[in-house]
C-alpha cells in the first residue's frame, strides 16, 4: 500500500505534514517545504503580536500610507517586517511583492528559486475592534535564471503558475490554510505548544450555498448585473454575511458554501482587491477545494497581470453561485455589446 496516499490523521503537525507530502514529489528538494515552514514561523510571530495588540502600543494607525493610499496600521508594518524577515532568513525566496511596499523587495537570496506575493495583514482596519484579520500569500517559481535578482517577469506571472497559495486567519482560533495543488488542508495553531496541527484535512467547498457577501453600502455604484444578482440572492432568501475582512468572509464561505463579491463599481472600475496577493491566492485555494473564482467573466487565475498592485473584481466561492453571478453579469455585457 502506498502509505503516502493515506490521509494523515488529524493532529499531525504542519512540519510532519509538509515532510510527508514532500515524499509525494520524488524530485522535491525540500526548498518549497522550507519556504512553507518560513511562512508558518512568521504567522506564529504575527499571531503573538496581534494577540497582544490591545495590551501594548501596537494597535492603531502607523501614521503613513501604503502604495494603495490606505492608512497603514502599526500591525500592518509589523506583519510586513516579520514576513519579509522570515522569507529573507529562510533563503528560498529571491524576491517578494507585498501590499505594503510599492517596489519589489529583493531578499539578496539570488539563488532562491521562489517568488512570494503577500498581503501581510489584510483587513487591518478591523484590528482595533477585535474582528478576524488575515495574511494572504502566493508562491511562484522564478522564471529568470538563479544567481540574479528576481525580475518583474518573475513577479507578474498568471495565477495558473502558482506552486502554492494560502492564508492565515487570526480569529477565534488562528488557522493556516494552504494548497500546493493537491487539495486544501487547514491547520489550527496551538499557541501553548507553538505548533500548527492538521484540523481540516482535504477541505472541499459546497457546490452551492445560501450566503452572499458584498458591501451593499456601495449598491448605488453597482453595475446592473451585480444589482440583479444581489436581488436574485434576496429572492432565494440567502443570508447576507459581510464581515469586511476578506479572509474571514472567504474562510466562512469556503467551509459553509457561499459567494464573496467585490465587484467593479463606477467608483472602482477594477474593484478594490489586488490580483497578485489577494484574488489569485484565494482563487487557487477555492479551485483546489472544488469552487470557482472569476472577475465576473474571466477565470481569475488566467488574468494577465500588468502591474504588481493591480486590482481585479472578484466573484469567488461555490461554483454554482459564481456561475449564476456570471450569468447576470453576462446579460449586462450582452446589453453593452448590443448597444455598441
Ligand atoms: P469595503 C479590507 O480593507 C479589504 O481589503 C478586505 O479585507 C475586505 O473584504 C474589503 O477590503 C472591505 O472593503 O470597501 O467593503 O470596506
Amino acid at each position: 500500500m502506498d502509505h503516502n496516499k493515506l490521509a494523515l490523521p488529524v493532529g499531525t503537525t504542519l512540519d510532519r505534514f509538509i515532510m510527508r507530502k514532500q515524499e509525494d514529489f520524488p524530485y522535491a528538494t525540500g526548498e518549497l517545504s522550507q519556504l512553507l515552514r518560513d511562512i508558518a514561523l512568521a504567522a506564529k510571530i504575527v499571531n503573538r503580536e496581534i494577540n497582544r495588540s490591545g495590551l501594548i502600543d501596537i494597535a492603531g494607525a502607523y501614521g503613513s500610507q501604503n502604495v494603495q493610499g490606505e492608512d497603514q496600521q502599526k500591525l500592518d508594518v509589523i506583519a510586513n517586517i516579520r514576513f519579509i524577515r522570515a522569507l529573507r532568513n529562510g533563503g528560498e525566496v529571491c524576491t517578494i511583492i507585498s501590499e505594503e511596499d510599492e517596489e519589489m523587495i529583493q531578499t539578496g537570496n539570488n539563488q532562491g528559486k521562489y517568488v512570494v506575493a503577500i498581503d501581510p495583514l489584510d483587513g487591518s482596519s478591523n484590528i482595533d475592534v477585535n474582528v478576524s484579520i488575515g495574511t494572504i500569500f502566493s508562491i511562484y517559481r522564478r522564471v529568470s535564471p538563479t544567481g540574479t535578482e528576481g525580475t518583474e517577469r518573475d513577479c507578474l506571472q498568471t495565477g495558473t503558475h502558482q506552486v502554492a497559495a494560502g492564508y492565515v486567519i487570526y480569529g477565534s482560533s488562528t488557522m493556516l490554510v494552504y494548497t500546493t495543488g493537491n487539495g486544501v488542508n487547514g491547520f489550527t495553531y496551538e499557541a501553548s505548544l507553538g505548533e500548527f496541527f492538521l484540523s481540516h484535512p482535504h477541505i472541499t467547498t459546497p457546490k452551492t450555498g445560501a450566503i452572499y457577501s458584498i458591501n451593499e453600502g456601495s449598491s448605488d455604484h453597482f453595475s446592473e448585473g451585480t444589482t440583479a444578482f444581489v436581488a436574485y440572492c434576496k429572492q432565494q432568501n440567502y443570508s447576507a454575511r459581510y464581515i469586511g475582512s476578506l479572509v474571514a468572509d472567504f474562510h466562512r464561505n469556503l467551509l459553509k458554501g457561499g459567494i464573496y463579491m467585490y465587484p467593479a463599481t463606477k467608483k472602482a472600475p477594477k474593484g478594490k482587491l489586488r490580483l497578485m496577493y489577494e484574488c489569485n491566492s484565494l482563487a487557487f485555494i477555492v479551485e483546489q477545494a472544488g469552487g470557482k473564482s472569476s472577475d465576473g467573466r474571466n477565470r481569475t487565475m488566467e488574468l494577465e497581470p500588468k502591474g504588481m498592485h493591480e486590482r481585479s473584481p472578484l466573484f469567488i466561492g461555490s461554483t454554482e453561485l459564481v456561475e449564476k453571478a456570471e450569468e447576470f453579469l453576462a446579460a449586462e455585457y450582452s446589453d453593452v455589446v448590443a448597444a455598441l
